[in-house]
């Protein structure tokens, strides 16, 4: 068994800019400068954990590519693509997706292309036969983007271009999406919204981004209807509803719909020291969902499953979950262990609340409406 790992530091050159947080900074206004949450800062750091444990020596490192307009305009629209482009022309900054939230620095046209481009790199290595599974640690972050609008951060959806790539490419006719990052994978849904041949499931804070987003009611449309599932768990949730969540909806769902290819959303940020999200993962969770995850792709679709980084914005504390997902990953162990598991050891055991359970239990009800015939016509191997 191997396991890719696609990074550039390309990927820390994307400039998200002079900010206050999440905010435009406007010191007219009183609101202080200072750097944009969405900063290198995190992922440079699980780059580093993973080179100085040894881990990396464990993984095949693949080199990423830029994804052709071609490739992109498999899920956005040419114009979307035009005015990335045209934005990260711009001289001196102020460049934005679309929705005031997602910064596009000055060449980040290009980096977007190589995040898309890394992760199609990894799903035709798994394809191919040369990695079992992978990880592609990237900047921008992609769940949030839609066929023609950036948001919260996001440029391309580099999962939706990969799936796309996947379908059109590589034979690999059902690819199910699992998006656990603590927000609503929004454009990953949207993209998909009218495709049996993906289903998307998203695991997240209730309400927390995009604004309204995410509820269990939103389940595909047309033909998609049923291939969208929705786990909207209230703020302060944990490992045990996490867990839960896998149980009852994700695994259930994966094993009903028998994908080709497992996509994960793989974002960071429902860790407990996450500054954009209330819920209370600790790395023995992340630990713990992968290896649900691995096991569910070895027995559905001979272990492929890609993964790509999404959210995660605590610096000291995402590197030790992404520790734990590509120990999981990789089938191996470091010398390192989580140091701050002192800290986290009564959070795995919070209560799982009655609130909590009939959130999962009501998406555990839809599950029964997936199954693959319904895109059996797409010709799976
Ligand atoms: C809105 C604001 C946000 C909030 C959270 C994220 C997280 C993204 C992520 C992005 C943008 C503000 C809607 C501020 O980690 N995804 O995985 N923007 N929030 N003002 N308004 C009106
Ligand atoms: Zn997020």
């Amino acid at each position: 068994m191997t396991s890719g790992y696609v990074f550039h530091p390309e990927y820390l050159w994307h400039d998200t800019g002079t900010s206050a947080g999440l905010l435009p900074a406007d010191p007219t206004a009183g609101v202080q400068p200072a750097v944009h949450v969405e900063n290198p800062d995190a992922k440079r750091r699980v780059h580093e954990l993973i080179h100085a444990c040894g881990l990396l020596g464990e993984l095949m490192v693949i080199e990423p590519r830029r994804a052709t307009v071609a490739e992109l305009t498999r899920v956005h629209t040419a114009a979307y693509v035009q005015h990335i482009k045209t934005q990260s022309d711009l001289r001196g900054g102020g460049g934005d997706a679309g929705d005031g939230f997602s910064p596009v620095g000055h060449g980040s046209y290009d980096i977007a292309r190589l995040a898309a481009g890394g992760l199609i790199e990894l799903v035709t290595a798994a394809a191919h036969g040369d990695i079992t599974n992978g990880y592609a640690l990237v900047r921008p972050p992609g769940h949030h983007a839609t066929a023609n609008q950036g948001m919260g951060f996001c440029l391309f959806n580099n999962i939706a271009v990969a799936a796309r790539h996947a379908q059109a490419e590589l034979g690999l006719a059902r690819v199910a999406v699992v998006d656990w990052d603590a927000h609503h994978g929004n454009g990953t849904q949207a993209i998909f919204d009218d495709d049996p041949s993906v289903l998307t499931i998203s695991l997240h804070q209730a309400g927390c981004f995009p604004p309204d987003s995410g509820w269990t009611h939103e389940n595909g449309t047309g033909d998609g209807t049923g291939y969208a599932l929705n786990v909207p768990l209230p703020p302060g949730s944990g490992h045990a509803a996490y867990l839960n969540a896998m149980h009852q909806v994700v695994l259930p769902a994966l094993d009903r719909f028998a994908p080709d290819l497992i996509l994960l959303a793989n974002g960071f940020d429902a860790n407990v020291f996450d500054p954009l999200a209330r819920q209370m993962l600790t790395a023995a969770s992340y630990r713990e969902m992968t290896r649900l995850l691995v096991g569910a792709a070895d027995r559905l679709c001979h272990g492929r499953l890609i993964a790509a980084h999404e959210g995660g914005y605590s610096p000291f504390y995402t590197p030790y979950c992404a520790l734990a997902f590509l120990e999981e990953l990789t089938g191996t162990t470091t010398h390192v262990t989580d140091p701050l598991a002192a800290v986290v050891a009564g959070y795995t055991a919070e209560p799982f609340l009655p609130h909590q359970r009939e959130v999962i239990a009501a998406a555990a009800q839809l599950v029964e409406r997936i199954s693959p015939a319904a895109t059996s016509i797409t010709g799976s191997q």
